[in-house]
């Protein structure tokens, strides 16, 4: 295999290091193949919310497997997750499932160029949708690792309608708006940046952009991947109260089975074939075991009774408190950025420098993330290998957890 690995940021080219190789995963921990114990803040870069093997998505999935683990056909489990999907999603009328955040965010692009019959996409410099083609341009996540952040094998001829901005500027979106309304059939970003660190919105930019998108006969798209159900129970849409027209879901809803979606009003959703023109298909696409695995992990982290996301709010807090005063005690400058249980901690130059695009973050010391997370690996701590991913905190992390965290980052600040 290319690297060792099936994708590019699990090789820990960034980090120095071996990547290690996982054996098997249980609540907040994994277990690699030399029987080495983590606790673990990647959580498949976001689907474990629950953590490893929670026992409603095994048992869950198990009972699937016995009926069947794809059909080609519609099935009951399909309907019912689109209809928790559009239940939590004030703005989703209908939803369509794909196997992959990529192949979800590619569909929707599709579909807002032929809804406006516009040709050009917006993108943010440093987000990540995914490897699409048209995508793969100032990418975030491991294109930004990788330090080609447009790759090749992508021609301008396709590119050439990927048009770029910087993620939180309401001003150069508007300039760019202005320039070429005519032109753009929608913008697509990551309500909160996660593919280059953990970046949330600067007040009034969704709702500027919400303003544009009207304004100018183009398609908002939330690309949700990441932040989908992870944030809130409605998810980062909910949060800051904006409605975007389409939106990509992945990650969560698949509860760690590939499963992604992207939905919207009825009336977009309705170009898509077999109701419309727009064509877009798979295999696999809403298969039962993905299904079954999506079904129960949502009815748990959906389920008020079981305040999920209050609790993983008051653990990231306690998180992202005690890795600032962990910096602050071995005088290491770090920036601890957090929405829900996202979390990154950035190796700025000053402490507690706001990071608010891909510039600032293109400022930050990545050999002494380098350092800190091959000592913090040391201490049972593991990060995602990257300065540009987002640490996420599961429901199965607990006080003891974060506590043996925070106490390894001290360590690690100090051997810095
Ligand atoms: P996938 O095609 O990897 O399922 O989803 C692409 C994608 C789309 N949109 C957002 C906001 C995403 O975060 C992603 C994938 N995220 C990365 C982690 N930063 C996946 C990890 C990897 O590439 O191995």
């Amino acid at each position: 295999m290319p690297g060792g690995v099936s994708s590019p940021v699990r090789a820990y080219k960034s980090v120095g290091c071996e990547p290690i190789f996982a054996k098997s995963g249980s609540g907040c921990m994994v277990t690699d193949l030399d029987e080495n114990q983590y606790i673990d803040y990647v959580g498949s870069y976001g689907p474990l919310i629950l953590g490893h093997c929670p026992e409603p998505v095994v048992a869950a999935m198990t009972k699937a497997a016995r009926k069947g683990s794809s059909f080609g056909m519609p099935t009951e489990a399909e309907t019912k997750l689109a209809n928790m999907v559009i239940d939590a999603l004030a703005g989703m009328e209908q939803v369509r499932f794909v196997n992959s955040g990529t192949e979800a965010t590619m569909s929707a692009i599709r579909l807002a160029r032929a809804a406006t019959e516009k040709p050009a996409i917006i993108k943010c410099t440093g987000c990540y949708h995914g490897h699409s083609d048209g995508l793969l341009v100032e990418a975030g996540s491991g294109a930004l690792t990788l330090g080609h952040p447009s790759s090749p094998g992508v021609p301008s001829a396709i590119t050439d309608n990927t048009l770029l901005l910087p993620f939180n500027d309401l001003d150069a979106a508007k300039q760019l708006f202005e320039a070429k309304a005519d032109q753009i059939a929608g913008i697509i970003l990551e309500p909160i940046a996660g593919n280059m660190g953990t970046i949330p919105p600067a007040p009034g930019y969704l709702e500027g952009l919400r303003e544009l998108c009207d304004k100018h006969n183009a398609i908002l798209i939330f690309d949700e991947v990441m932040t989908g159900f992870r944030v809130h129970r409605g998810c980062a849409q909910s949060l800051y109260g904006i409605t975007p027209d389409l939106t990509c879901l992945g990650k969560v809803i698949g509860g760690g089975m590939p499963c992604a979606a992207y939905g919207g009003k009825a009336e977009l959703m309705q170009f898509m074939a077999p109701a419309g023109p727009v064509y877009q298909a798979g295999t696999l696409s809403g298969n039962p075991l993905a299904m079954a695995a999506g079904i129960a992990t949502l009815t748990e982290v959906l389920d008020p009774k079981n305040e999920v996301y209050e609790r993983l709010e008051a653990l990231s807090a306690k998180l992202q408190v005690g890795l600032g005063e962990a910096a602050w005690e071995a005088n290491v400058p770090v920036t601890v950025q957090r929405v829900g249980s996202m979390i990154t901690c950035f190796f700025t130059e000053q402490e507690n420098t706001p990071v608010t695009c891909y510039d600032d973050v293109a400022k930050c010391d990545t050999e002494k993330f380098a350092k800190f997370f091959r000592a913090m690996l040391d201490e049972g701590v593991l990060l995602p290998p990257s300065q540009f991913e987002t640490w996420f905190v599961s429901f199965a992390h607990d006080e003891a957890a974060i506590d043996k965290t925070i106490n390894a980052a001290g360590k690690a600040f100090t051997a810095l």
